[in-house]
């Protein structure tokens, strides 16, 4: 029988208000009259839910009655931000809503202002798996997000006397409608213990450990646009296998009692707030093969309901790693199905790798997951033995065609010789699976000549393949950029365009409409006046939205050069100082906006921000300067801040070391929200300025090939910064920004640490830039022109597209519309 049928999404506002009211009183025992704003948010996001599990339930009915291939995207981050408004625009029940709360009172801006962000991730990587598994959704993909339910997000960041401090992110503290507790859901997850080897087979065994925590599945639906189609995110949280030890309990030993609980709660306590970093923590390890095992046997009890032979799961199943973080899947599927299914090694080996697929984000050298090989073996007996394994066969096969190459196989092994033995995770990865990918035509130029060189060379070009990276056109526009949407929507005629990039093409017929451009202005002034105010809100600090606003918001990292852009601002400031005031007058007014986290142990970042509030303290209050100049540091950048920060950018920087960042996506959302790229040749920037024209974008900086050898130059001389950054510098050393011994080593990396990130090398054409983009934003004309433009040429930038591809290339599967045959 069905309760339900696909078509039956109420909308008159008497039923959405019942449901309302439902959950107010069931749901939170409260009453109409003394509901506040946190409970109107709840018992509506309770009421939309109720929705969005009718449909998830539809859909995954429908794609197992079908048999449709479904694809399983494995990442360690999930970097969400909210949901509410999402799923409203998604059901398209805002306006439906926003009419009920408003009968109570309540303003919609209100009430979605009370959702607190999922922020299960670090950054560019945690938020790509969050738009993937939406445009999965929205394209009628069968697929499934894997991911850790932390009961601590990415932590919150406090400025305090201007410098960084981290706070715990408790976001389960108040309930969460969005996510589905699945106690049925649940497997055992295996640690340590020893192995016996099989009697007949020489290569199976039995894994004997009495560690065994239990992973237990939360499901958060992820609301496709237009369509009935519901995507999932299944998250693990662990939890005791019946450790609580009743009999210490009954001898009055109440903490050796739950003793185990506590352990097993501590795998999914926190998210790692690395960025391009790897710390090798042991207990990231044991994370990450919590999350691999119980995925893993989620995906084959799945599997097995389907009655096929386990050879078979690569006809049902796709697997995508998320960088390497879970390459513990590959030996964990080849432990399943040779000791648990009974397949011979080479069976389990040739479905193993017809499975599994992997996108590296990154090329620096500091974030290339490595685990001691002792460690390993302590915690993973089995999986160490069949790593082994994978690597002995691989390196035998490679000695057979390149007899004698003992260098060859040194550099290609899974297993590093160095002091202590390393298990190479990327390689591992490479090696179990049939695609590998980087995230832009650049970055995936720069794998195969680097990591992966040798694995070209044995493996075959046409493993190695780029998917550059998008975003989504839900939330990155249609979302977080209303009165810019409306634009586009009469502009192309419907919505169609939200889930069709290729629409914005009709922009470019628009681009001499006098009233549209002036409209399209007058969006952009909208988006500005928003930030300023929440800039208010958040720093205390005044702006006017009539100045440029010029953003740079990412991770604080050194490769990502915010201290060239404080250094940049730094020396604006001391060229305003020295003019006259009748000259300062003909300045453009400019407010420079920056917001980032810095990993908690990273000492360097940490050390920016604080110069970054200092400068923004002195420049501030500098009564001479006034409006001319403005600096923002905005704490606690979060998917959220992104939403107010990115629409009301006129120039955005994307500034990293040529060859450093593999793609970026904020890049994207900022061209795709009307504004321009200040940037280095590097990552996505490329193909962006390819597809916008490049009057469109902005240029500068040292190109990628040419880094070696600047570096190598640098390792022996002593970097000679040009008059500009050298002005910069005295204004530091000076005290201007207060006591400078605190910001000596900044100054001392470019100086005596051989210059890394290539500063005094970039500097002059970054301050060249600089002055380009003033003086094409005094073109009022030309400016609107240019951002009009680029908008209209962004369509490759949809993740839309970029999972397509995967689809087509990597995946092998097909979209399967829910209720087109129901
Ligand atoms: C590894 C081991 C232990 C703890 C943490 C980590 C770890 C966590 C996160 C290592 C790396 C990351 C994140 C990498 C990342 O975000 N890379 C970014 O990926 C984006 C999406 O492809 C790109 O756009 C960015 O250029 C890239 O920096």
């Amino acid at each position: 029988f069905r309760a339900y049928s696909h078509s039956e999404i109420a909308r008159d506002a008497a039923t959405i208000k019942n449901s309302v009211v439902m959950h107010l009183t069931t749901t939170f025992l409260r009453t109409p009259d003394s509901m506040d704003s946190g409970h109107a948010y709840l018992a509506s996001a309770f009421s939309v839910r109720d929705r969005l599990l009718q449909r998830w339930n539809l859909t995954n009915e429908y794609h197992s009655n079908i048999g449709a291939k479904t694809i399983y995207y494995m990442s360690l981050e999930f970097l969400v931000g909210r949901t509410f408004d999402n799923a409203l625009l998604a059901l398209q029940l805002r306006d439906e809503y926003a009419g009920v709360l408003g009968d109570v009172g309540f303003r919609l801006e209100d009430i979605i202002d009370e959702e607190r962000d999922a922020a299960l991730g670090n950054g560019g990587l945690g938020r790509l798996a969050a738009c993937y598994v939406d445009s999965m959704a929205s394209s009628n993909y069968p697929g499934w997000g894997y991911g850790l339910r932390y009961r601590y997000g990415m932590f919150q960041q406090q400025i305090i006397n201007g410098y960084q401090v981290e706070a715990p992110d408790c976001w389960l503290d108040s309930p969460n409608p969005w996510e589905f507790p699945r106690a049925d859901v649940t497997y055992p997850v295996k640690f340590y213990g020893h192995l016996v080897r099989d009697p007949e087979v020489s290569y199976r065994y039995k894994w004997e450990s009495n560690v065994v925590y239990d992973a237990m599945a939360f499901d958060m639906p992820v609301p496709g646009y237009g369509t009935e189609n519901v995507g999932n995110i299944r998250l693990w949280s662990c939890k005791t296998n019946g450790l609580f030890d009743l009999n210490k309990f009954n001898a009055g030993d109440y903490q050796g009692a739950t003793g185990g609980q506590v352990a097993a709660q501590i795998l999914t306590d926190v998210l790692y707030p690395n960025d391009n970093t790897n710390e090798g923590k042991e207990l990231r390890l044991r994370q990450e093969f919590l999350f691999c095992s119980a995925t893993l046997q989620d995906i084959i009890a799945r599997f097995k309901k389907t009655g096929k032979p386990m050879t078979q799961l690569p006809e049902l199943a796709a697997i995508q790693l998320n960088d390497t973080h879970p390459t513990l899947g590959i030996p964990e599927l080849m432990r399943i199905l040779i000791d648990e299914e009974g397949l011979s090694w080479d069976e389990a080996w040739d479905t193993t790798t017809k499975t599994f697929a992997f996108t590296n984000h990154t090329v620096l050298p500091e974030a290339m997951e490595k685990w001691p090989v002792p460690m390993m073996d302590k915690i993973l007996p089995r999986h160490m033995g069949i790593i082994y394994d994978i690597n002995l066969f691989f390196l035998q096969s490679v000695e057979e065609r390149f007899p004698k190459d003992r260098e060859l196989l040194r550099n290609i092994s899974i297993i590093e010789e160095s002091n202590s033995q390393q298990v190479r995770m990327a390689y591992l990865a490479c090696v179990g699976s049939h695609k590998v990918n980087g995230v832009a035509a650049i970055h995936s130029d720069i794998i195969k000549q680097t990591i992966f060189k040798d694995f070209v060379r044995i493996q075959g070009e046409d493993k190695f393949i780029n998917k550059t990276n998008g975003v989504s056109p839900r939330r990155w526009v249609n979302e977080c950029n209303p009165d810019m949407s409306r634009l586009i929507t009469e502009a192309v005629g419907d919505r169609s365009w939200i889930n069709d990039l290729t629409k914005l093409k009709v922009l470019e017929s628009k681009v001499d409409d006098k009233e549209f451009r002036q409209s399209w202005w007058e969006a952009k002034q909208k988006n500005k006046a928003r930030l300023a105010e929440y800039i208010l809100a958040t720093t205390g600090i005044n702006v006017s939205p009539d100045a440029l606003f010029d953003v740079q918001v990412k991770r604080i990292h050194e490769y990502k050069r915010q201290l060239m852009n404080i250094l940049g601002v730094i020396y604006r400031y001391h060229r305003l100082k020295q003019m006259s005031a009748a000259e300062r007058t003909k300045e453009l007014h400019r407010v420079v906006v920056f917001a980032g986290k810095a990993a908690a142990g990273y000492w360097v970042a940490k050390q920016v921000i604080k110069l970054i509030n200092s400068v923004a303290e002195v420049v501030n209050s500098d009564e001479e300067i006034g409006d001319v100049l403005k600096v923002v540091f905005i704490p606690d950048y979060s998917v959220t801040a992104a939403e107010y920060i990115i629409p009301a950018s006129d120039i955005s920087q994307h500034i990293s070391t040529a060859g450093t960042e593999a793609s970026g996506t904020s890049n994207m959302k900022f061209v795709l929200n009307g504004g321009i790229i200040l940037g280095t040749v590097d990552g996505a920037n490329i193909e962006i300025g390819e597809e916008v024209g490049e009057e469109q974008i902005f240029f500068f900086g040292c190109l990628a090939h040419e880094v070696d050898e600047f570096r190598h130059y640098l390792r022996f001389h002593q970097p000679k910064p040009d008059e500009a950054l050298q002005a910069a510098f005295d204004m530091i050393q000076s005290n201007t920004f207060g006591d400078a011994h605190i910001f000596q080593p900044l100054i001392d990396a470019v100086l005596c640490g051989g210059d890394v990130y290539l500063l005094t090398v970039d500097f002059p054409s970054y301050v060249e830039a600089h002055k380009a983009v003033e003086a094409a934003y005094r073109q009022h004309d030309d400016w609107v022109t240019k951002s009009i433009l680029s908008v209209s040429r962004m369509a490759k930038f949809s993740s839309d597209r970029a999972v397509q591809e995967y689809a087509e290339e990597i995946w092998n599967i097909e979209p399967a519309p829910v209720g087109k045959s129901t």
